[in-house]
């Protein structure tokens, strides 16, 4: 099958933070034996990659995960044949012993030391990141206004350019700095990094190594997400994405598990934008931030990992020739038919070959239930787990 090489190739990040159960304000529901360290996270992590041999790298938010001993830590990752991906720095806390708060902002704070304090913590971010091996930092930031007036829009938008671009000025030369946007949440009147326009705007204030990265829970409702990635793709600015799912707003559910069409239709543009790359736009980060309270945490990335792959595989089964034709001629219904016949394909027997090749199990999450993974868990870790993070 000429389609197992290409999705052999694509793997998707682990984020730290999504392998124990999260939670909501109002409460967090353990599911047991999550992993209390990093070194738990990166066993989860090669666990799920040696069931799927699709979820090759670990994606580390600091100063959660800080390595006590790098040079272990990166070679208990590559026994497993786990990269370090992005690291997340974290400006939307405050930690303790802290100089200043982040309550009012962090990289658009009036407060000069604020500022400082955000962008010394990135610097370390990046240093840790390259103790591992990562080649990327994401920036997202919390900052914003709940209430009008609370804040002068242009005043925070100049401190956080300038505060991006002391960051990107430290980046090495092989390294990538990315920058999400969400709308809303945790403030609800304005965050200084609301849109994917602004997050270009940052990235291109900074340079050529600054990326948006689109996480597809943050955008109101009804937004059309694979425009977006259309218009990034083609000014080269597309730098990676965080999968999940939503109802509602960020609702970090699992991937394709309430628009499973929104995501094949997003992958149609990023194969075809990958494949028509004009803007030299460079290789995607996929990553899956989600994180809930009801599942097994590893339950539920294995559900998103077979709910990314069948979206890429099934975007990659689209006749692209035939959709341009029917786009020229007009044709609106048959434009439809092509991209349902490719969205309705049954592709799972592909990517169970995919997974025999490689020696992963046939079908992970039957697997992981059959050998009772969690009961294991739960015995060598204890049913009184530690949040991870958030
Ligand atoms: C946020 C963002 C961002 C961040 C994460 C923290 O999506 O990726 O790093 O959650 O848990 O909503
Ligand atoms: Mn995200
Ligand atoms: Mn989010």
């Amino acid at each position: 099958m000429p389609l197992v090489g290409e999705i052999l190739d694509f793997q998707v990040a682990i984020p730290s933070w999504a392998l124990g159960a999260g939670g909501t304000r109002f409460g967090r529901f353990s599911t047991g034996g999550e992993p209390a360290n990093l070194e738990q996270k990166i066993e989860d992590v090669g666990l799920l990659h040696a069931l799927t041999h699709s979820a090759g790298a670990i994606s580390l938010h600091i100063p959660w995960d800080i390595p006590s001993d790098p040079s272990a830590t990166r070679e208990q990752a590559a026994s497993l044949g786990i990269a370090f991906d992005a690291v997340n720095s974290n400006t939307f806390q405050d930690q303790p012993g802290q100089a200043f708060s982040y309550k009012f902002g962090s990289l658009c704070h009036t407060s000069e030391g604020a500022r400082r304090q955000a962008i010394d913590h990135n610097l370390q971010v990046i240093e840790i990141g390259q103790q591992l091996g990562s080649k990327s930092i994401t920036v997202w930031l919390a900052d914003g206004a709940s209430f009008p007036g609370q804040l002068n829009f242009r005043r925070a938008l100049d401190h956080t350019r300038n505060a991006l671009q002391e960051i990107y000025s430290a980046l090495p030369d092989d390294w990538r700095l990315f920058i999400e946007y969400k709308p809303y949440e945790p403030n609800f009147y304005s965050m200084v990094v609301q849109d994917w326009g602004t997050s270009f705007h940052l990235a291109q204030a900074c340079g050529e190594k600054a990326f948006t990265l689109v996480d597809l829970g943050h955008h109101l409702p009804n937004t059309n997400i694979e425009q977006i990635v259309s218009t990034l793709i083609s000014l080269g600015k597309l730098g990676g994405f965080h999968f999940n799912d939503s109802k509602y707003g960020d609702d970090d559910l699992t991937v394709g598990s309430i628009k499973p069409y929104q995501l094949f239709l997003i992958f149609n543009e990023l194969v075809y934008g990958m494949k028509n790359n004009t803007a030299g736009n460079p290789p995607l980060a996929w990553m899956i931030d989600a994180s809930h309270n009801l599942k097994d945490p590893l339950e539920d990335l294995l559900q998103s990992l077979e709910a990314i792959r069948i979206a890429y595989v099934q975007a990659l089964l689209v006749d692209q020739r035939a959709l341009a034709n029917a786009q020229l001629e007009g044709d609106v219904a048959l434009c439809q038919e092509i991209l349902h016949a490719a969205y309705r394909t049954d592709v799972r027997p592909i990517l169970r070959e995919a997974r025999r090749v490689k020696g992963a199990a046939l079908d992970p999450f039957l697997f992981y239930r059959q050998q009772e993974v969690r009961n294991q868990l739960i015995r060598e870790r204890g049913s009184k787990t530690v949040a991870t993070g958030l």
